[in-house]
């Protein structure tokens, strides 16, 4: 094990109060591409970039097309949590790690067995209509074709946050105050390069910052330990 591992191991052993910030890159190794990396959505032939079509805007002018982006692309089959997963909620069933917040969509930190996970995108597990809010099964909106509608003629969206959106208030506040408390941050698999979500990490008053990602990231220099590995085998290991 490498030094950078066995510091981030020591800092979780010795804290009970672990928050948790991440991204898309911690579902990669689960096999959902992100948006940024080589491999990633951003390099893919579409007619417009994920955040053009993810966009409340577009939503609104051309559901069919964001149906079909969606479920080509947003709805994968057979995906399943992976270690870094299934290591963040052991550690909160040990009392160590007190939230998940996660930019994720694909509710993989449930399905691994997290409990108290904040998610600021919502997630595409869950369906509602535009015009009346009533709830629907994720299946009419990531299965089937064409535009999904309900019985008021509203069309039914995904219960994510889409690009031009504002972040759930609620959400946004208890996120921000897991990270005012928090003893250990460590922010993973995210290019934080979206706000607001990214500007999370502006609340964080500790100084056991820890930042487990691929690439570099606009805040290296603000960490006190960087680890430039896959989150998923780093997790493994702490
Ligand atoms: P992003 O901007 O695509 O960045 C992902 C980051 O993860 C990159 O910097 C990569 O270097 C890094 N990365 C990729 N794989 C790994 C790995 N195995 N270990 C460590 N690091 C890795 O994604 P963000 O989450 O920062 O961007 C925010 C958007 C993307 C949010 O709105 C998400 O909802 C949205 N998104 C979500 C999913 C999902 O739910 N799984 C998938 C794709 C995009």
């Amino acid at each position: 094990m490498n030094e950078k591992i066995e510091r981030l191991k020591q800092l979780v052993r010795e804290s009970d109060n672990i928050v948790f910030f991440g991204g898309a890159g911690v579902s990669t190794e689960s096999g959902i591409p992100d948006f940024r990396s080589v491999d990633g959505l951003y390099h893919q032939q579409w007619k417009y970039p994920p955040e053009t079509i993810l966009s409340h805007s577009f939503f609104a002018r051309d559901p069919e097309e964001y149906y079909r982006f969606h479920r080509a692309k947003l709805v994968i089959e057979g995906v399943k949590p992976n270690r870094a997963h299934l290591r963040l909620a052991e550690l909160e069933r040990e009392g160590k790690l007190k939230a998940v917040i996660t930019q994720n969509i694909d509710g993989l930190h449930q399905a691994a067995g997290s409990k108290h996970v904040l998610e600021l995108h919502g997630s595409i597990l869950r369906a509602y209509c535009s015009k009346c809010r009533k709830p629907f099964p994720a299946d009419v909106i990531n299965y089937g074709q064409g535009v999904p509608r309900c019985d008021c003629g509203g069309v039914i969206r995904p219960d994510i946050v889409l690009y031009e959106e504002p972040l759930d208030e609620d959400i946004l506040h208890q996120a921000i105050s897991y990270i005012r408390r928090a003893d250990v941050l460590i922010i993973g698999g995210t290019s934080l390069n979206v706000y607001p979500a990214a500007g999370l990490i502006n609340y964080y008053r500790g100084n056991k910052l820890v930042l487990v990602n691929l690439s570099e990231t606009p805040y290296d220099s603000y960490a006190d330990l960087v680890i430039h590995e896959k989150i998923g085998e780093v997790f493994d290991q702490i």
